[in-house]
């Protein structure tokens, strides 16, 4: 080796040694579809995701929101993420069972007795087995949003006890265990795509749907329902997935950013859906909605009466995963 290189070698290590290597983005432009409404607190966690990513990326990571369907419904979007035509999605995992079956665990009738032990549950190990089962299928999820409980709104009457449900068309998601679910309840089910619900409604083609206050807000649904009864039969989470396809593409730094302001979207959006759910409620009653809450005890009937859902899905969940989940909130349950 002469001088010359040598010195070039020593100067070479220096600056690798002194300057951090330069980070690897690109100009991105990150179509995310959802089927609620803009005002919705998703678009809070969107908005502080956006601004973590330019920060990261130096304004060359960008987010371009499409609101209340307007890329299509949960399944279709997820399907767009698949085959890679569309970058990402906030998404209910209810209509996607049929991709991955283990997501059905969160369909199940009265499993969260409250926001802190789904947080526990999605974001320790369980939901890092949910991730796995999602990457397989071509979903990298990069973080869990919520939806929250979920509770019914009817034109019909208030549900106080479960018989109330009988005859009510309500619509379900698209999904086998929410039809088991209300059918064992009395009640006559219709599966249909969120976009609809509202017209369906409207127009008495259904009587009742089930959603979190904040959604029977920010979509309206208050407008053309008489009841909302505080059931909270089931907690929902958001699923804030990414195409695999187009992932794959993408750089270490890109995939890392988008991983971290996930979840700094992530904390924003449950503090404001949480602040917002109250809000939601007083306004629907404000609408001259009549919100009424359901007894413990009734709430504990239709606990019992709902119980068997968990037996006749537990195949097509998966035995292991039911008891797995189980287990972390006798765990959580008994500290
Ligand atoms: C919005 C849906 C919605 C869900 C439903 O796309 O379908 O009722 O609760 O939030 O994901």
């Amino acid at each position: 080796m002469n001088r010359w290189m040598l010195t070039g070698v020593v100067s070479l290590l220096a600056t690798s040694l002194s300057l951090p290597a330069l980070a690897d983005f690109s100009n991105r432009t990150i179509r995310l579809s959802n089927g609620i409404a803009a005002d919705h607190p998703v678009a809070d966690g969107v908005r502080a995701m956006t601004e973590c990513l330019a920060e990261k990326s130096d304004g060359a990571m960008r987010i371009n929101a499409f609101w209340s369907s307007a890329l299509g419904d949960d399944l279709q979007a997820t399907q767009a993420l698949r085959s890679g035509i569309q970058e990402a999605v906030v998404a209910s995992p209810s209509p996607l069972v049929g991709m991955v079956p283990s997501l059905g665990v969160f369909d199940l009738p009265f499993l969260f007795a409250d926001e802190a032990e789904a947080d526990a549950v999605v974001d320790g190990e369980f939901g890092d087995f949910i991730n796995q089962e999602l990457e397989q299928v071509g979903l990298i999820n990069l973080a869990y949003w919520e939806n929250g409980f979920r509770n019914v709104s009817s034109s019909q009457r208030p549900i106080t006890r479960w018989e109330d449900f009988s005859g009510t068309r309500i619509r379900v998601m698209q999904n086998n265990i929410f039809l088991d679910t209300f059918q064992n309840l009395g009640a006559n089910p219709t599966p249909m795509a969120f976009g609809e619900i509202f017209s369906a409604l409207e127009t008495g083609a259904i009587d009742a749907q089930e959603n979190p206050f904040v959604t029977i807000d920010t979509s309206k649904f208050y407008e053309v329902q008489d009841y909302v009864s505080e059931t909270r039969h089931a907690f929902t989470p958001f699923l804030v997935m990414f195409s695999k396809r187009i992932w794959d593409t993408y750089s270490e730094d890109e995939q890392q950013a988008l991983r971290d302001c996930a979840v700094v979207g992530r904390d924003v959006q449950r503090r404001v859906i949480r602040e917002a759910s109250l809000r939601s409620k007083e306004e629907i009653e404000a609408a001259g909605v009549a919100v009424n809450e359901i007894s413990p005890e009734e709430q504990q009937r239709m606990r019992e009466k709902s119980q068997v859902i968990y037996d006749r899905h537990r195949d097509q969940i998966g035995p292991e995963v039911i008891d797995r989940v189980q287990a972390i909130l006798a765990e959580l349950r008994s500290d």
